[in-house]
């Protein structure tokens, strides 16, 4: 089933579940060439939640910014390869929204534990935003927020759950959006956390 949450945001819902094992498999190989880390951000914060990335480009963040790398600041070493099932399931879920020629160059891999949080931000750090961001939710349930394109427009709250896919393109690309704090709580998947893979173009 799919849900509209606005223009150019489409909700999958579960449409990961069958392949979340093999997902959740291919991270715990990633994990031991990249392990998670906590960044900092540019104004000094120790972000709550855990990251790591994997492709051409990863995510990365200290004290001079935002920006993608094609090392891992902490080894020195290229990030480990976008697995084939990830790029595969990513075009597949981005064509479902009607993006027909998408290609991933990064996977963003988010790891929340109970009391992580991402603060409203607008992912704006990739060079070519006519692609989408197709985001897969794994284990515990986690409370997105929903906003506009000005930092100050109202929000709304969309529940995401394990085995949930969304795809952020078009006039949804830039909205504001991010994540209260994660409940404590179990999951068969993940235990006590919660995984988010973002997949993007960034190069
Ligand atoms: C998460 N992660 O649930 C979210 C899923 C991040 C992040 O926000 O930057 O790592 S991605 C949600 C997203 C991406 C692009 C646009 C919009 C939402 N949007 O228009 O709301 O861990
Ligand atoms: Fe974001």
């Amino acid at each position: 089933e799919s849900i509209a949450l606005a223009d150019g945001a489409l909700a999958l819902c579960g449409a990961a579940t069958s392949i979340a094992d093999t997902l959740l498999a291919e991270i715990r190989a990633v994990e031991q060439q990249a392990p998670f880390r906590s960044m900092i951000t540019p104004g000094g914060y120790t972000m709550s939640v855990a990251t790591t990335s994997c492709g051409r480009f990863g995510w990365v963040s200290d004290a001079h910014g935002y920006r993608y790398s094609p090392l891992d600041p902490d080894t020195g070493k290229p990030w480990p390869s976008l697995p084939t099932v990830f790029t595969e399931f990513a075009t597949e879920c981005a064509a479902r929204a009607g993006f027909h020629d998408f290609l991933p160059d990064a996977c963003l891999i988010n790891r929340y534990v109970a009391g992580s949080r991402l603060s409203l931000h607008q992912d704006r750090n990739e060079r070519d935003m006519r692609a989408p961001i197709v985001s897969v939710s794994l284990g515990l349930p986690a409370v997105f927020l929903f906003g506009g394109l000005k930092r100050n427009d109202p929000t709304r709250r969309f529940r995401l759950s394990h085995g949930d896919v969304v795809v952020w393109g078009g006039p949804a690309r830039l909205r504001f959006h991010g994540v209260l704090a994660l409940k404590d709580g179990w999951h068969p998947a993940t235990e006590r956390c919660r995984i988010n893979l973002t997949f993007r173009k960034a190069g």
